[in-house]
Order: structure tokens, then C-alpha cells, then sequence
């Protein structure tokens, strides 16, 4: 029996593969992470969390099974954290087969890797709220029927589903955390929150005029990044393989987080006009500083999401340390000291 539990990671380049392997490395686990080789190094977030050393970072693609089964053999690892994903729901619309390929036959090969080279290594998949869609009761929990409404939300139902079979018919330790949104300094630049708060920060410095928004009465459930991946590591603890909703348990419009940075970086601003005309005027130049472009609006749009965390509440003991306030002044505060900094 080995004393340090081995952990694999993959998608350790992205967000949560950052702060998850920065929890796990102070929880003492011996940690692998997984990165697609490309033209350029793409380690800046682990850098930026100084731990980039402490990882056994291994070249590794969901879409090739004998490169997997190479590694889970050579690795042997106690835990696998499945967070590889094609993660951008716009680009699941452009990409719907590459998107599958990855996100559903992707966790299919990884678990038939581990039922054929050892049963006992136990599967996180990073399912997503994303599977709820258009909602059809709210707040969403472990029980509400699921409603995908991109490719990338179709892509995780698969996979959950997929994993909830191996767990049913192989007895593997599998299961998945249904996590809605979570949002970090570390967040790729593509998705709302970091958009928002890295645009509106340069603009009050004065190194960007304006930021493009698409639908601003979209309402998200956000949460913090480093809360929602000790959520992974209690699930993956708990003393019986189980899914997961996790989530804050509120929820609020893209608009109301532009109010909400608009404020805190203390702008004098008022909003006008209405639909795609809709713009905020910054009163003290008299210019706008956010306008709508019909080209961020999605095909297929997620209404509102609100989760409901009881169950992770009540049987892991689960608790969140980050509000949504506190969350935006640290993405404000990373955005002021780091302007050169972009994931
Ligand atoms: P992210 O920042 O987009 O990271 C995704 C990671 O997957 C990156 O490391 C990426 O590597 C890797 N990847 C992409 N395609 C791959 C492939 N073919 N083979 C191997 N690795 C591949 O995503 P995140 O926000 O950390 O999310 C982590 C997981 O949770 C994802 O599965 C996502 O779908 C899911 N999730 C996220 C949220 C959220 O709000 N953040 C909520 C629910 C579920 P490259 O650097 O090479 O692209
Ligand atoms: O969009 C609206 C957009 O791209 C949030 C992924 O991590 O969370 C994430 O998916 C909302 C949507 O995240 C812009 O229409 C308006 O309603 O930040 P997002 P997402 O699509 O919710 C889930 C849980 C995941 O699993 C995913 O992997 O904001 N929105 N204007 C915009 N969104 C973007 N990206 N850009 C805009 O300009």
C-alpha cells in the first residue's frame, strides 16, 4: 500500500486543473497533470500559482486511447480528475464533432481504460449545469430532468450518463460534480466575468474604449473556482461514489455583473437605450463603454441557472468561502496588478 495517494489530472492547463492541483498538492497527493503539446508553452497559470515544479506534467490527449492507457499504466494512479474539456459552449456550435470526440468518447475512453487496467482507481467527471439548459424547475438539483441546449451541453450529458453506467455495471468508484458556474482571476479570457472585468479595468486605466457584450439578461449561477475544486476532492472522498450539484445557490443577470464591476471600479455611469442599442455612457467622457454585438448572442441561449447545493451542503459538509462580491473585487484586484497577464 503507497503512503502518498497519486492523483491525474487532466486539463491541468486550464483553471480548475490550477487550483485543483494546488489543493491536492497541499493535501500532500503526489500530482500528475496532463497538457496537449503545442507551438507555445501554455503554463502561465501554474506559474502564476508558483506551482508549476511540484506537477509531473505528461504529454496527453483525450483523443488518443493508447496514449491513455500508456499513461494510466505507468502512473497508477488512486484518482482520476477528469477536467479536460472543449469548454466554450460558442465554440461547441462551431465544433460540435470535435467538441463530442473530446467530451464524450474522451471520458468513455477513459473509463474503459480503467476497467481494463484497474478497477480500483476512482473517476471524477467534471459534468456541468450546462446539462440543465432550458430549465425545466428551478433551482436545478441532482434530480431535475436535463435539457441540453448547445453541443458542448449535449457532449456532458453523454459523458455523465457514461459515467454513471461504468458506475452501475463495472462497480467502479465513478462519479461527478454538476458544477454551474465558477469563475477565478485564472478564467480564460473568453468567458463573461473575465471579459467584463479585465475590459472595464482597462478601460478605467485607459488602454481600452469600449467591451462588446452579447446577452446581458442572461442569469448565471457563479461561484468561486478554488471553493468548487474542494468540492471535487470531497466527492471523491466520500464513502460511496455519488453526483453532485454544486453551486452558490443564487443567481443574478450578466447585467447586474457589469452594475456590480461598474461599481467597484468606481465609475460614474448610466445605462441607455434598449435591445441591441443598449450601451453604458460613461457620464465623465460622455463615451460608451459597453455596447451590444448580436455576434456573442449563442444559436441556442441558457436562460437562467440557479443550483441547489443542499445535498453536497448536508451529506460533505461543503462550504463555500467566496461570495459573489468578494469574487469580483479579486478579479478586479488581479486585473489592476496584472494588466499584462492573460489566460
Ligand atoms: P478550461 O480552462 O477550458 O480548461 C480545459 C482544459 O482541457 C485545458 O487544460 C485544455 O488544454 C484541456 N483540453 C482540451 N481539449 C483537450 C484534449 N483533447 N485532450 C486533453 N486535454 C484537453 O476549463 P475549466 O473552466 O478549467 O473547466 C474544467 C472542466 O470543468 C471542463 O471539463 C469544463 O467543461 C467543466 N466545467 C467547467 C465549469 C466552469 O464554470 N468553469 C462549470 C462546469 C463544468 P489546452 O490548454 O491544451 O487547451
Ligand atoms: O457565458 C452570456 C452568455 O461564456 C455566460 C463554461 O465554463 O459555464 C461556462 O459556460 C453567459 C451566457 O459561460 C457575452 O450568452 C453575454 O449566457 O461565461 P460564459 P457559459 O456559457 O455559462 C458552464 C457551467 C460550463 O460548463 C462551461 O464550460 O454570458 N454572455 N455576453 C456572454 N458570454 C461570453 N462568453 N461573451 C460575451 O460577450
Amino acid at each position: 500500500m503507497k503512503n502518498t495517494k497519486v492523483a491525474l489530472i487532466t486539463g491541468v492547463t486550464g483553471q480548475d486543473g490550477a487550483y485543483l492541483s494546488k489543493l491536492l498538492i497541499k493535501k500532500g497527493y503526489n500530482v500528475y497533470g496532463t497538457a496537449r503539446r503545442g507551438a507555445s508553452e501554455k503554463f502561465s497559470r501554474l506559474e502564476f500559482l508558483n506551482i508549476k515544479n511540484k506537477i509531473n506534467i505528461i504529454d496527453f490527449d483525450l483523443l488518443e486511447l493508447s496514449n491513455i492507457q500508456k499513461i494510466i499504466k505507468e502512473i497508477e494512479p488512486d484518482e482520476i480528475y477528469n477536467l479536460a474539456a472543449q469548454s466554450f459552449v460558442p465554440t461547441s456550435f462551431e465544433l460540435p464533432i470535435l467538441t463530442s470526440d473530446i467530451n464524450s468518447l474522451g471520458v468513455v475512453r477513459l473509463l474503459d481504460s480503467i476497467v481494463n487496467i484497474n478497477k480500483d482507481i476512482k473517476f471524477y467527471q467534471a459534468s456541468t449545469s450546462e446539462m440543465f439548459g432550458k430549465v425545466t424547475e428551478s433551482p436545478q438539483s441532482e434530480t431535475t430532468r436535463l435539457y441540453p441546449r448547445s453541443p458542448y451541453g449535449v457532449s456532458k450529458v453523454f459523458s455523465h450518463y457514461m459515467t454513471i453506467n461504468y458506475r452501475e455495471s463495472h462497480d467502479l468508484f465513478a462519479c461527478s460534480g454538476i458544477l454551474f458556474n465558477h469563475e477565478s482571476p485564472l478564467r480564460g479570457h473568453e468567458f463573461v466575468t473575465k471579459k467584463i472585468t479585465r475590459g472595464l479595468t482597462k478601460i478605467k486605466n485607459g488602454s481600452q474604449d469600449c467591451i462588446l457584450l452579447g446577452n446581458l439578461d442572461a442569469k448565471r449561477d457563479w461561484g468561486h473556482a478554488a471553493d468548487y475544486v474542494e468540492a471535487m476532492n470531497m466527492i471523491m472522498n466520500n464513502n460511496k461514489p455519488d453526483d453532485f450539484v454544486v453551486s452558490s445557490g443564487a443567481t443574478s443577470t450578466v447585467k447586474d455583473f457589469v452594475d456590480k464591476c461598474l461599481k467597484t471600479l468606481n465609475f460614474d455611469y448610466a445605462w441607455e437605450g434598449e435591445g441591441l442599442e443598449k450601451i453604458v455612457i460613461n457620464k465623465k467622457s460622455n463615451k460608451p463603454i459597453v455596447k451590444i454585438d448580436k455576434k456573442f448572442f449563442r444559436p441556442a441561449e441558457v436562460d437562467i441557472l440557479m443550483g441547489d447545493p443542499s445535498k453536497i451542503k448536508k451529506e460533505l459538509n461543503w462550504r463555500p468561502k467566496h461570495t459573489l462580491d468578494s469574487l469580483i473585487e479579486e478579479m478586479i484586484a488581479f486585473e489592476i496588478n496584472n494588466p499584462n497577464l492573460s489566460f
